[in-house]
């Protein structure tokens, strides 16, 4: 039997935590022979509840999962892990404005990477969800002394699925066949879905679908303002579909991807691609080597409105920088 790989969850009793959970423990990460444990952290008035959710997975009596601790304790939350998922964080309340959030939720990463530093496994990696989750994975990763920026990331995995889910219902092709489809920048409404070098059925985009209008207008709107339109119809922010998202990031960090394909996630930029700054976390096309090590894609092409759309969400992302400057070390 393997040695287990310790999956670290904050935010645990969330609706993310209570769809990702199961399926972590199920196998989804690694697959089916490799044993996980799972440490749990939450704020402490949501540990009552992380206790049911720690019932409920003691009831699976899933084979491959080992030992669970469920804490509120940062240190002990981080102790060995491999894997850390960042997905606590606190929502936008009325009157609250983007800037305090950021000041808010910056707060918490600080002390989350300081003890990922401190107590993780000398392998970890850590991909935050937690909302703004490129610049709290900065903020993180900014504070983790010691441990290399290329092992933090920032989930827009949800965008790219919502993108290529869109191309595929508008050609009539299924969602499996949709390639290349890389989302830029900041996971908020400034992303750029870019079309323009995805393909469908190994075609480009462009020309299985006529309707460029639409690409260029509509389907970078919906793919924006999904999660918007999701909280509208079901009265809660998308969760199974975050959840599932993570773990495709997850699983396509430890797998080397498809030749010729790439990935969307979030990635500390040292200033050599793209023309895009250094020190911010931002989207693009990325393919794993090896699990462990991933590359820039280099050399996709980027016209003038693609361009347009992109310096729009690395400008929001510097924006978010300055915001929380002081939560940066130098
Ligand atoms: P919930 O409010 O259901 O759960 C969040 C949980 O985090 C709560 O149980 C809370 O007690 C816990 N928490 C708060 N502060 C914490 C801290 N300092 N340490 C540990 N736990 C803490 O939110 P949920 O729907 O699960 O969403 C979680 C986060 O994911 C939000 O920030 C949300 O905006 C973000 N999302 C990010 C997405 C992405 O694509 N990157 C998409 C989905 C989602 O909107």
């Amino acid at each position: 039997m393997k040695a287990p790989i310790t999956v670290s969850v904050t935010g645990a009793a969330g609706q993310i935590g209570y769809a990702l959970l199961f399926r972590i423990a199920s196998g989804a990460l690694f697959g089916p022979d490799q044993p996980v444990n799972l440490r749990l952290i939450e704020i402490e008035p949501a540990l009552p509840t992380l206790e049911g959710v720690v019932m409920e997975l003691d009831d699976c009596a899933f084979p491959l999962l080992r030992e669970i601790v469920p804490t509120a304790d940062l240190n002990e939350g981080f102790r060995g892990t491999n894997w850390a998922l960042l997905v606590g964080s606190v929502p936008r309340k009325a009157g609250m404005e983007r800037g305090d959030l950021l000041g808010i939720n910056g707060k918490i990463f600080t002390g989350q990477g300081q003890a990922i530093a401190k107590n993780a496994a000398s392998d970890v990696r850590t991909l935050v969800v937690g909302n703004p989750c490129n610049t709290n994975a900065l903020i993180c990763a900014s504070n983790a002394d010691g441990v290399p920026k290329d092992r933090f990331f920032a989930m827009t995995r949800l965008d790219e699925n919502r993108a290529k889910s869109q191309l595929a219902k508008k050609s009539g092709a299924h969602h499996s066949e949709v390639t290349n489809l890389c989302i830029w920048g900041n996971h908020s409404a400034t992303q750029y879905p870019d079309f323009t070098n995805a393909k469908i059925n190994g075609k480009p985009a462009t020309e299985v679908i006529s309707d460029h209008e639409w690409l260029k207008g509509e389907f970078i709107t919906t793919v924006q303002q999904r999660g918007a339109a999701i909280i509208k119809a079901r009265g809660a922010s998308s969760a199974a579909s975050a959840a599932n998202a993570a773990i495709d990031t997850v699983v396509s960090l430890v797998n080397p991807t498809p030749a010729g394909d790439w990935h969307s996630v979030a990635i500390y930029s040292d200033g050599s691609h793209y023309g895009i700054e250094k020190g911010i976390m931002a989207s693009m096309p990325i393919r794993t080597v090896t699990n462990g090590t991933w590359e820039v894609v280099d050399g996709v092409p980027v016209d003038a409105f693609s361009q347009g759309k992109i310096d729009a969400t690395i400008n929001e992302l510097l924006e978010e920088r300055e915001a929380v400057q002081n939560l940066i070390p130098a």
